[in-house]
């Protein structure tokens, strides 16, 4: 009986533990909401801010033509971020999020890496960063790349230590690239996590549950 108990608690604790997992708003998180206006042979672009990013004139979004040249295919829709067009380039959006001490937060974004990049001397290189609003960086992949003609998800966590700095300040999302290099991305993915204290005390309440009911 113990077992089974133990058996539906653990099962409860992970249902709770997903179910906790709050979604953080972001805007235009899939590139789709504007139309790209300069034309070139690789797919139509726009350079600077654009809906709900901040963008330098060295990012912006773009429509690739799909094939050999960028990419086999994109994760969603039919347009893309990007950073880098030769010089450095950096794009960010600050969320609504306010940084609370003991909170995880998770990003999940697909980095794309276009094919044809070495014949315009370029690399794919990118970085996906949260950061504050003032810009200090809480946690960075640093500099990676997608395998050519493709996009590979790529996922960050930061938990808040006590006394940080940024609490209070708003979440951001930041993507950018060295000169250089260019980097795609799509399907930016933010959530707040449970922390291991909340989890912990939520298995201590319900391990007390079961102690009442068993006596
Ligand atoms: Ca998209």
């Amino acid at each position: 009986m113990l077992i089974l108990r133990s058996a539906v608690l653990i099962s409860s604790l992970t249902l709770v533990s997903s179910a906790f997992a709050v979604g953080i708003t972001v805007i235009n998180p899939s590139f789709e909401a504007d139309v790209p206006n300069i034309g070139h042979a690789d797919g139509n672009y726009a350079q600077g801010p654009f809906t709900g990013w901040i963008a330098d004139s060295g990012a912006g979004f773009w429509a690739p033509v799909l094939g050999p040249n960028t990419f086999a295919a994109i994760p969603d829709g039919v347009q893309v971020g990007y950073t880098g067009n030769g010089g450095v380039g950096a794009m960010f959006q600050d969320t609504a999020e306010v940084i609370a001490v003991g909170k995880t937060y998770k990003l999940s974004v697909y980095l794309g890496n276009r094919a044809n990049l070495p014949s315009y001397g370029m690399n794919g290189l990118g970085a996906i960063s949260l950061q504050d609003s003032l810009g200090n960086t809480l946690a960075t992949t640093g500099l990676v790349s997608a395998t050519s003609n493709q996009f590979d998800l790529q996922t960050l966590y930061y938990t808040v230590p006590i006394a940080s700095p940024s609490a209070g300040l708003n979440l951001r999302i930041h993507f950018s690239s060295p000169g250089g290099s260019q980097a795609s991305y799509d399907q930016v993915v933010a959530e707040a996590v449970p922390e291991p204290a909340s989890m912990a005390a939520l298995g201590l309440g319900a391990l007390a549950l079961l102690r009442r009911r068993r006596r």
